[in-house]
């Protein structure tokens, strides 16, 4: 089995202070909770960024500060940046750090009901961020809500927009996109194309044992406060770094040994 690699969703777009009082918002706040997340097993960070009131943003100023505290601190970490962003932004909004050259950027396949709104990704602006990522160089992770995504991923594979046979990272159990089950995800795994990697972001109460899953049948794992808010029930972890911790702990009775950044690169094929 494939050592494991955990990326950690650190603040995503949708948590605020009024949720959690973990939830990191300044470029400091967030380079220190990356390097937390490093020290508890994390290979990845998937980042998305703030403005100071916590609205969310996608300033490519606010990533390059981050990195270079994430630098700065000495953390070797892949870096992931978002291109969802947050619901309603424009493709220029969402894409516009992509110049920065992270080792990787988010790709949604598709448009998903997103609690009361829709997360638009209509095909014309799935190949504008697609086509952005290759200019600079940037590796995708294509972000799966549900069925179809995977199957327009293979399609973009086919026509070229996209390098196959990619990494994929299933997003399950938000209200709007596909269910939660371990049997959704097992059915997820049956449409991937041949040497495809796959990691699974399990929301809320599905983030650990679909974590506890993956790691079980050789998968990878996303966790941290933009998907779950919870240690366990009631009890609120006190940054993504204890769901990252909690997911080291489940690999480490699994026998799974987790990655080293340098099989990590190697095994998600990062130049
Ligand atoms: N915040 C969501 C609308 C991504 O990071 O690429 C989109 C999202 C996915 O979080
Ligand atoms: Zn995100």
């Amino acid at each position: 089995m494939q050592p494991l690699m955990i990326t950690a969703a650190i603040c995503g777009a949708e948590v605020f202070r009024a949720d959690t009082p973990y939830v990191p918002y300044s470029p400091q706040e967030l380079a220190d909770e990356t390097v937390r997340c490093r020290q508890a097993g994390a290979t990845m960070v998937h980042l998305h960024m703030r403005e100071p009131d916590g609205a969310p943003s996608q300033r490519a100023a606010l990533f390059a500060e981050t990195v270079a505290l994430v630098k700065a601190a000495g953390c070797d970490i892949l870096l992931q940046f978002s291109t969802g962003g947050a619901v309603g932004m424009t493709v220029d909004q969402r894409a516009d750090a992509l110049k920065l050259r992270p080792d990787m950027a988010t790709l949604t396949t598709g448009s998903v009901n997103f609690g009361d709104d829709v997360f638009l990704n209509s095909p014309p602006m799935i190949r504008a961020i697609a086509t952005r990522q290759r200019q600079f160089g940037v590796t995708p992770e294509i972000e799966c809500f549900d069925t179809g995504m995977v199957d327009a991923a293979v399609r973009l594979m086919r026509e070229g927009v996209i390098a196959g046979p990619g990494h994929f990272n299933f997003v399950l159990g938000m209200a709007g996109g596909m269910g939660g089950t371990t049997a959704h995800l097992e059915f997820l795994r049956t449409l991937l194309p041949d040497g495809a990697t796959w990691s699974v972001a399990g929301i809320g109460r599905y983030e650990l044992p679909l974590a506890a899953h993956a790691i079980d049948v050789g998968g990878h794992v996303r966790v941290g406060l933009e998907d779950n808010l919870y240690l366990r029930k009631g009890v609120l972890a006190r940054g993504s770094f204890e769901l990252v911790a909690a997911v080291a702990d489940l690999a480490a009775q699994a026998g799974r040994p987790l990655a080293t950044i340098a099989e990590a690169r190697a095994l998600l094929r990062l130049p």
